[in-house]
């Protein structure tokens, strides 16, 4: 049947029913942008006839604001890839301009062109309802994108490639750019082991729009005080109204003026400095320099909340100095003091994931939050700090124990069946503890 229906109608004929018969925009150019072949939606959407845009270029009704990127998408097709899509503002003829939503496919000589007028866009086109179940599985985070040095980081969210090449011309001379072309790539970013200080969050997206990003960033102790402006085409106050409301600390349409976003991202991020600041002198412990007991109290009760509400297990582990006081005896307590640093340091070290913390609960102590981590995964850890810490060799010459400085670490651990309290888990911990020492130090029990 097939077979039969393409003997009968030439490739010409073909193209010209599907040309007739597509409701969105059609087009196909070749490598310089020259138009070849428009069907009719070009006259309905722009009101240009098709003898009108003989001889003309694709590129001749492209918002000037946006034709570099437009060239730049065209040059990257050509050179790099078989697919692109991309969106930006194209002139009608009355002179106004629409949002399109573009998808460049080359084959051979030519460029063949869909496009989607997505001006009208409501609010309702991404609802919830739509995107609201898509993101199943966190991806791992990214050991890659660690800051390597004092730079504040940018993170630019759009599936525009105009927008975010835009935009990164335009700041990395002044931050350090990451790009994520979906949602679920910019959760996955920004999961990493560090996080972006800004994110330039666009709404309408395929797969998860911006509002379900936020959302999902708002949901995390870790992201949550990440500011976020979002950057859309969606210039309605109640999308405004609704992005504000959500917890977005700017809204901005595009088409957007670069010097008053660049402006914009420079006043946030000082803000976002200055809380840093802030936040690092009521969370760190001034000797050791890791999370202090605050930090740790604040933390535990989350991560308590969080893995009832994931079903997940939770770990903690209580960590104390064996014949600590032997050693300030021998070495004096300025030696102590540096010994607690360099064993915040390994402990804090030691822990891979980012959802880990360490942190010093007072005097000798320290204590270890692991969350989704099971009681034997939990001992795991707990030996592999136990050796840590003996590795680092650190005299203590008269410990009935060892010669070096060890601790002992008590395991505890609330599984989604029981539903432990802050206060269970803490005490569970601290008998733990006991029972280490009380067998000897230098080990850990649960
Ligand atoms: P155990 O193995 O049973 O834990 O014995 P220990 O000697 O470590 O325990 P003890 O509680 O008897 O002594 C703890 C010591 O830790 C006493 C205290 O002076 C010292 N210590 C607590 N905080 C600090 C600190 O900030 N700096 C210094 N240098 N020492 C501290
Ligand atoms: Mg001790």
């Amino acid at each position: 049947m097939m077979q039969n229906f393409f003997d009968h109608n030439s490739q010409s004929e073909l193209l010209e029913r599907i040309f007739s018969l597509s409701l969105g925009l059609l087009c196909i150019a070749d490598f310089n942008g020259q138009f070849f072949k428009v069907n009719a939606a070009w006259e309905k959407t722009f009101g240009y006839t098709v003898n009108e845009l003989n001889h003309k270029n694709l590129t001749d009704f492209v918002h000037p604001n946006d034709l570099d990127a437009t060239i730049f998408a065209i040059e990257k097709l050509v050179s790099q890839n078989d697919v692109l899509n991309f969106a930006n503002r194209y002139r009608s003829q009355n002179g106004l301009y629409h949002n399109i939503e573009w998808e460049f496919r080359r084959y051979g000589d030519f460029i063949y062109i869909a496009g989607k007028d997505i001006s009208q866009l409501k609010i309702t086109e991404v609802s919830d309802r739509e995107f609201g179940n898509k993101f199943k599985s966190e991806p791992q985070p990214n050991p890659a994108n660690a800051n390597l040095n004092n730079r504040q980081r940018v993170l630019i969210v759009d599936d525009s490639l105009f927008n975010t090449k835009i935009l990164e011309q335009n700041l990395n001379k002044d931050y350090d750019i990451l790009i994520a072309n979906s949602g679920i790539r910019a959760l996955s970013i920004v999961n990493s082991s560090d996080p972006p200080d800004i994110i330039l969050l666009d709404i309408i997206m395929p797969e998860m729009n911006g509002y379900e990003v936020l959302k999902k960033l708002h949901q995390e102790q870790r992201t949550k005080d990440i500011p976020i402006i979002f950057l859309t085409s969606l210039d309605q106050a109640e999308n405004e109204e609704y992005g504000l409301n959500l917890g977005a600390i700017d809204y901005i349409t595009k088409p957007f003026n670069v010097a008053i976003v660049k402006a914009k991202i420079k006043n946030h991020l000082a803000t976002k400095s200055y809380q840093d600041t802030l936040k690092i002198s009521t969370d760190v412990d001034q000797l050791t320099n890791i999370a202090n007991r605050r930090r740790f109290d604040e933390m535990l009760s989350n991560e308590i909340k969080r893995a009832k509400r994931m079903n997940s297990c939770l770990s903690l582990l209580m960590i104390d100095i064996d014949h600590f006081k032997m050693f300030n005896d021998t070495y004096g307590h300025l030696e102590g003091d540096e010994c607690l640093r360099k064993v915040a340091f390994a402990l804090k070290n030691s822990l891979k994931r980012p959802a880990d913390l360490a942190a010093r609960w007072g005097g000798e102590e320290f204590t270890c939050l692991l969350p989704d981590t099971d009681e034997k995964e939990a001992a795991k850890i707990a030996d592999l700090l136990r050796k840590a810490i003996i590795n680092l060799k650190i005299p203590n010459e008269f410990s009935p124990v060892k010669q070096f400085v060890t601790i002992s670490v008590g395991v505890a651990t609330s599984d989604s069946a029981n539903k432990s309290t802050y206060k269970m888990l803490l005490k569970h911990a601290d008998e733990a503890l006991y029972k280490a020492k009380a067998s000897g130090r230098n080990r850990i029990s649960a």
